[in-house]
């Protein structure tokens, strides 16, 4: 065991205990200047239970205190780095503090700081899990619920000054500088509050709810980019109708404003009334945005609205419940998605990230419970687990009810809980009034690990018998796993016609069982079965198919998801040498391409999906062999397009450019030309003229970034000077210069040399995260450069860098390396001695957390 001596203190959740005062009210005011800013608060607190009267606060200035009028001294507090603890607190205390900070040098983006610079310099908050106690001090934890009233103070060449709630006044106070006064009348979490000063222009729009309530909407960005803005504000009455339909949900202030900041370190944040957006995350155009990211923009508008009921009006009793808004949530969004195209291909992408990513967490040493039992960093813990499993485990529910009673649960839920702060058990506990079977649903969320769910199948007479049997590894730190709940959709169809025989919803609640169906009129004919439909668990399915049953399923399947499963399935097969029957494969597509592709191209390209290197890594437990794996992908990914060449450049032909719409089936096209156009060329077929007519004829930026990265991937003589032209075309829109970088550090034709001169160049700006994820990311996807020793240091360089400068997108970056022990040999040993050399030179908790648990008992 490597041992740090900078083991940072651990907080288990089994220690909470209620606040002992509550916040009845708080008044904020706070004035930005050029070099600092001052903010003073008035809060009026009582007490509820026995115990000392702390306040928490990080790097802030105190300048006065007093309680009840009284001015205190230094003997009458202790200050430390993380509290202010008040001695002999009176019972009811108006506590009265100014403080100083300096949002200008924050630079880890949590509290109140500044983002950009020159023309679009502005400052804004991010408060979420603990940064209020970065703008002054105060019971900073979700269970404290406050009423707050804010003031704000800037220079005028700030003319923007918002706070959460409606605006109740605002005016002149001179020497050119104004003010304006919010007042947000529900009651809420430090962490849902937000403010901002800045120079922005608004889109506004209005919706009027389901209960009358007329609600003036604003959407906040930089003048250059406020036409920008229509997709997310389309999105947001969307989601607004949306909520209000499936969940009875309403809007409840009288504004909603959302504010465009261009350093962030996530995707959005649900602030009450406030939302504040990564640009990354709220700008769409189809100029500058591909489809992708357009349809990501209009996700997290979704997510974040949706947060109002279940996160702001219901909010957590302590951060280990982080899941029980976020899982809520994300399943919430991936539905309002699932409205907006076909489900079928929602749901692939969906279980494509889970898989992908949630899945490696679960295997690796960073693996934690949905809900988990201890933390260091707090900030460590917004990961695919809790998100995205945290959403399986709600869909898992939702499955198991069925329509009605899902309803009646989050109708019991909303009635029962709004205005509070609860756990996962309340959550349960209002999902079960119609099925008390939900309760059982505790243990995926205190359990890590991703169960394997085996089963097959035997055919007697006209019955057949579904055997299945669960196992989930002992993740080291936690409880011998148990048996959970699985709720496994099943479909049999006759094996020559495929007709549908029977379809139910099985409950697995043991470690195995047996299940049968009987008098199917099966023909004397092996029955298509088809289990885990619409990936009804987020398990890893061994089922016993032959290769035939998988291509019958394709065939005969009604729901598109499991149709994609089955072919995932056969290239697994193919890749990890348990089949070699490619044309078997190949045929399939051959076959039901050229209908379908007109009928639902999106699908149609996500059949062509091939597992990236980095999911293919999972597998590995030990000895995992990056070339070797890559190697093997190469090979079959050529086979296949070999054995298609004939088809692609007809099939690509046959989808012409057509005027940009943003439909499914016109972003499905736009999405199935690029596949096709990658096939063509790992079939080196000859698509220069091609790529190069699909960049100058494109309609949007889906078009031309897919046809600069063919050229970029497969090193097509024209790739640099297009790369060039890219540059100089949009050289002034950071978000697709983004998109510039990422392109170039993806590509496999382009090395850790070239990724490090990127990151060396000007423009490559690191308080930016999202500049910074663009090289990281392009590396972290390629295994076979990223543990080289070049590409390793390169990494942690760069991690180190970011442990000063913002440590929430350092750790957040570590993680991608969170499977280093599997390499083999000296690569492993090359790893360890790079990720040691970080621990010791390391020092935020966020890094030294991730590093502890990642050297912990496997160095
Ligand atoms: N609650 C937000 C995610 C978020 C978390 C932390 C942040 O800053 C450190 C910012 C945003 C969501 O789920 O959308
Ligand atoms: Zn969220």
């Amino acid at each position: 065991m490597t041992s740090s001596n900078k083991e940072p203190q651990k907080i288990y959740l089994k220690d909470y205990t209620p606040p002992t005062y509550r916040v009845d009210d708080i008044y904020l005011d706070i004035k930005v200047f050029n070099d600092h800013a001052t903010v003073s608060s008035v809060l009026n607190m009582s007490r509820e239970h026995d115990g000392k009267l702390v306040l928490l606060g990080r790097e802030l200035e105190l300048l006065n205190i007093s309680i009840n009028d009284k001015v205190l001294t230094a003997d009458d507090y202790a200050l430390d780095d993380e509290s202010l603890t008040i001695h002999n607190a009176p019972d009811t205390a108006k506590v009265a503090i100014d403080v100083k900070i300096t949002p200008q040098t924050n630079t880890a983006l949590e509290g109140l700081y500044q983002s950009g610079t020159g023309d679009e310099l502005m400052f804004v908050t991010q408060c979420e899990p603990e940064g209020f106690r970065k703008i002054t001090f105060f019971p900073d934890r979700p269970d404290v619920l406050t009423e707050y009233t804010t003031r704000v103070e800037a220079d005028k060449r700030f003319p923007v000054l918002l706070a959460n709630g409606n605006l109740i006044e605002k005016g002149d106070v001179g020497d050119d500088r104004h003010f304006a006064v919010w007042h947000d009348p529900t009651k809420k979490p430090s962490y849902l509050f937000a403010c901002v000063v800045a120079d922005l222009a608004v889109m506004s729009d209005h919706y009027t709810t389901i209960e009358g309530r007329e609600v003036l909407l604003e959407i906040y960005a930089v003048p250059a980019d406020i036409d920008k803005c229509h997709v997310a504000m389309t999105a947001l009455k969307d989601a607004m109708a949306w909520d209000e339909e499936h969940y009875g949900r309403a809007y409840d202030l009288d504004r909603y404003m959302i504010v465009a900041t261009g350093q962030f370190n996530m995707g959005a944040m649900e602030n009450k009334g406030l939302n504040i957006f990564n640009t990354s995350c709220v700008l769409s155009s189809p100029k500058t945005t591909t489809d992708e990211r357009s349809f990501h923009v209009k996700a997290v508008i979704a997510h974040e609205y949706f947060h109002n009921w279940t996160g702001n009006r219901i909010t957590c009793r302590d951060w280990f419940q982080l899941c029980l808004k976020e899982g809520f949530t994300v399943f919430r969004d991936q539905s309002f998605s699932s409205s907006h195209r076909s489900p079928a291909v929602q749901r692939i992408d969906d279980v494509g990230f889970l898989k992908a990513h949630q899945f490696k967490e679960d295997a690796g040493v960073l693996a934690h419970p949905v809900r988990p039992d201890s933390f260091v960093e707090i900030n460590n813990f917004y990961t695919v687990t809790v998100y995205e499993k945290g959403a399986e485990i709600v869909r898992m529910i939702a499955t198991l009810l069925g329509k009605d009673k899902f309803r009646q649960g989050t109708d019991e839920y909303f009635a029962r809980y709004d205005g509070q702060a609860v756990t996962i058990e309340d959550f349960l506990s209002a999902m079960s009034v119609g099925d008390g079977r939900v309760l059982d649903f505790l243990a995926w969320y205190t359990q890590a690990g991703t169960p394997v769910l085996t089963g097959g199948f035997d055919v007697a007479g006209d019955s057949v018998k579904l055997t299945f049997s669960q196992q989930t590894r002992h993740v080291a730190g936690f409880d011998e796993p148990k048996a959970l709940p699985i709720p496994i959709d099943v479909a049999i169809f006759h094996g020559e016609s495929g007709e549908l025989l029977a379809q139910e919803l099985l409950l697995l609640t043991k470690d195995s069982d047996m299940f049968g169906f009987d008098g199917l009129d099966l023909g004397g004919v092996r029955p298509v079965v088809s289990v885990l439909r619409n990936f009804s668990a987020p398990v890893k399915l061994e089922f016993d198919y032959t290769d035939e049953d998988l291509v019958k399923i394709v065939q005969f399947e009604n729901e598109g998801f499991n149709q994609w499963q089955a072919v995932q399935t056969l290239v697994g097969r193919l890749l990890f040498g348990k089949s070699d029957n490619v044309a078997l494969l190949t045929d399939t597509l051959k076959r039901i391409v050229p209908t379908l592709m007109h009928k639902d191209p999106m699908l149609t390209a996500r059949l062509f999906d091939m597992p990236s290197e980095s999911e293919l890594a999972v597998a590995y437990d030990k000895d995992y062999n990056p070339q070797a794996v890559k190697a093997t992908r190469t090979a079959l990914k050529e086979q296949i397009a070999h054995a298609l060449a004939d088809h692609v450049q007809v099939w690509y032909d046959s989808l012409p450019i057509v005027p940009y719409e943003d439909t499914p089936d016109a972003r499905g096209v736009r999405l199935l030309r690029n596949v096709l156009f990658n096939l063509a060329l790992t079939a080196k077929l000859d698509m220069t003229e091609r790529t190069e007519r699909q960049y100058t004829n494109a309609t949007c930026m889906s078009e031309q970034l897919g046809a600069l990265g063919a050229m970029i991937e497969f090193g097509l003589p024209n790739a640099d000077d297009y790369t060039a032209q890219f540059y100089e075309e949009y050289h002034d829109n950071d978000l697709v210069i983004d998109s510039w970088f990422s392109v170039q550090a993806g590509a496999d034709s382009r090395d850790v040399a070239f990724i490090k001169a990127l990151m060396e160049r000007a423009d490559y700006d690191w308080q930016t995260p999202n500049r910074v994820r663009t090289t990281l990311g392009g590396l972290a996807s390629k295994p076979t450069q990223l543990w080289t020793k070049d590409g390793i240091s390169l990494y942690l360089s760069a991690v180190a860098r970011l442990d000063v400068i913002n440590p929430v997108l350092a750790s957040r970056s570590l993680s991608a390396l969170a499977r280093w022990y599997t390499l083999s040999g000296d690569d492993k040993e090359m790893v360890k001695a790079e990720l040691i050399a970080l621990q010791q030179k390391a020092s935020s908790k966020n890094v030294l957390e991730f590093l502890n648990n990642m050297l912990g008992d496997k160095a």
